[in-house]
């Protein structure tokens, strides 16, 4: 999938602004046609802290917005995306449904060529945010006791951040020519010095095209066979793409008519290889080691839109303390931050919104499905990125039969045969088969909290597993927690052999509470916390990854393990300033003290 662009055939403008609201907690009414004396909502941001009142709800809201088409446009294809809405949208287009798709967090699109006017145009979308057990990241089974917390949450979440809802990311009109490049696939290997970038392109059906791909003076023509077509382009002495070097080339894929370009798509590309190699993972071909978080996209007042500006502060976050990677927990990040991971040079591992699932309880084939949808639908949009180097399954799937987790939790985590649940297996059995077969170049992984009685990490190429020991389990005692872990991670690495990463781990932290000797929710307990799992960790050669949760504090459900609504495992507060944790890690990633 393409982001739209503005090129010598292209254009694009953004409806962000303020538009207005209906908030139907009736389901009463049908306003395909647009309503009258709803409430304005900045559009992208979630409504639950903009609006108020509204926090909790999670029902069905209404929008719409009036556009023009822009001068020119007409005898263009038009189309209209949307970059994310969560969860599920139904979309109108001057009464006309233009149709509908579940999921946030990952973008959709309908033409509207044969519907636009070039003034006038009421644009409506029936949004439904609703927690249902058949979803994904699914809500609680009614009646049933809170699968994550045990305790009820409200709202009754199986995940653990606050559901917020809306449209939160920009929603693009945007025009491509008649006859256009629709999709471009790019792959790259190193050969020596020499970078080989593999294009494969694809266009709308149309006679006597040709495709001509062009990487900074280095051009091949593409003959179609048909609309697809491939080519291989080498580049002499390429700058390889790294964390210590993003270096980007630009690709400019040309469609070619009667020797004149009808359309034109220019896409940043970085030259590198990523490959599992026993128990390490290769990025060009040498040994890398992931520092860094997980995170979530959460601010006060916008809740999870996207701004820009927080973008880049995180970015200097994390910069400033040594990381170089994030797992974009638990969904996949906006487009802006996975372009400036590539510019910026930042390993992601990009995450589905599969999280808090279960296998047993009812609708399992109605998430399954989802699952798949979405690791298509984010292989489609983040392939082309050099800064992703792993696609995650999922997040915490409660995969174990409950005699295997007895016996895991016994002191010498004994491992039961058919530890996991058949129906979880085959689940995971079948989605890294797809993303596999969707993209062969990239690692793939499942996070997960399980230890080693979790069987579908036999399907991945690199282990990613979350545990909270001197928190959750052993709380107040660090030592303790942090040696029985080093044990476990050495049992998982015996039954899963490849590259680990310690995908989560932390500790509560209210700023500005201080003890001494540390003390639960301390700023002194994070830090002692961290600087024992980091020394820990840096002790095991096969650990290729330590991402700390979280890099700030964020908003969740109400629950009696969440103080004020709050997650506050962040090193940063909330509003991105530092605990003490977040000097301490950065003297332990860079080497540098606060003076420095
Ligand atoms: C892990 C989850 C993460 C939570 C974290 C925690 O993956 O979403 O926020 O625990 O409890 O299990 O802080």
């Amino acid at each position: 999938m393409l982001y739209p662009q503005n090129s010598l055939t292209r254009r694009m403008v953004d409806l962000s602004g303020f538009w207005q609201i209906h908030f139907d907690e009736t389901q009463s009414g049908r306003f395909e046609a647009g309503f009258e004396g709803g409430e304005m909502i900045a559009v992208p941001a979630s409504w639950n802290d903009q609006i108020a009142g509204r926090r909790d709800y999670l029902g069905i809201a209404w929008y719409q917005t009036e556009f023009a088409l822009p001068w020119g446009w007409r005898g263009q294809r038009i189309f209209i995306r949307f970059n994310s809405v969560n969860y599920l949208a139904e979309v109108w287009l001057n009464g006309v449904r233009l149709g509908e798709h579940e999921g946030g967090h990952l973008p959709f699109i309908f033409e509207i060529t044969d519907h636009v006017r070039d003034q006038g145009n009421t644009l409506v979308l029936r949004v439904d945010g609703e927690l249902a057990a058949d979803r994904v990241p699914p809500g609680q089974i009614a009646g049933k006791e809170n699968i994550t917390f045990g305790a009820a949450n409200f709202p009754d979440t199986t995940f653990d951040f606050f559901p917020f809802c809306g449209i939160q990311r920009p929603v693009l009109l945007y025009c491509i020519p008649q006859t256009a490049i629709t999709d471009i696939t790019v792959v790259t290997e190193i050969d020596g010095t020499a970078g080989i970038v593999s294009v494969q392109t694809a266009h709308t059906p149309g006679e006597g095209f040709t495709t001509r791909c062009t990487i900074q003076g280095h051009s091949t023509f593409q003959t179609g066979e048909g609309e697809n077509g491939s080519t291989t382009l080498s580049i002499p002495n390429a700058a390889l793409w790294s964390p210590q070097a993003p270096n980007l080339y630009a690709l400019t894929v040309e469609l070619m008519y009667d020797g004149a370009p009808v359309d034109s798509y220019t896409l940043e590309i970085g030259i590198r290889t990523i490959k599992v190699d026993g128990d390490r993972l290769l990025l060009n071909g040498e040994p890398v080691k992931l520092l860094g978080f997980g995170r979530h996209e959460d601010f006060p007042v916008i809740g999870r839109g996207l701004m820009p500006a927080l973008i880049i502060k995180d970015y200097g976050l994390m910069r400033w303390i040594g990381a170089n990677s994030f797992r974009t927990s638990h969904y996949p990040y906006s487009e802006q931050m996975m372009q400036l991971a590539d510019q910026l040079g930042f390993l992601v591992i990009d995450e589905t919104p599969a999280v808090g699932l279960f296998f047993q309880e009812p609708g399992l084939d109605r998430r399954s499905q989802l699952c798949q949808q979405y690791i298509r639908e984010l292989i489609d949009r983040d392939k082309n990125h050099p800064s992703v180097i792993m696609w995650s399954l999922a997040n915490e799937p409660h995969t174990s039969t409950p005699e295997a987790r007895r016996a895991y939790d016994s002191p010498n985590f004994t491992v039961i045969e058919h530890s996991s649940q058949p129906a979880a297996v085959e689940a995971f059995r079948e989605q890294a088969a797809l993303a596999r077969a969707l993209d062969p170049t990239r690692p793939i992984t499942l996070v997960s909290w399980e230890g080693a009685v979790e069987e579908s990490w036999q399907f991945v190429d690199v282990i990613c597993f979350n545990r909270y020991n001197g928190w959750y389990q052993q709380s107040g005692r660090i030592e303790t927690g942090v040696q029985r872990l080093s044990h476990e991670i050495d049992v998982i690495h015996a039954r899963f052999p490849g590259p680990f990463i310690m995908s989560e781990f932390g500790a509560d932290t209210i700023p500005g509470h201080h003890a001494d000797p540390p003390e639960m929710f301390s700023e002194e307990y994070q830090a002692e916390l961290l600087s024992q799992y980091i020394a820990m960790l840096n002790s095991k050669p096969f650990v290729v990854g330590q991402h700390i949760w979280n890099l700030c504090d964020f908003k969740t459900a109400q629950g009696v393990i969440r103080m004020g609504s709050y997650n506050y495992k962040g090193i940063f507060t909330r509003d991105r300033r530092p605990k003490m944790a977040a000097h301490r890690v950065r003297q332990l990633w860079t080497g540098q003290t606060e003076s420095d």
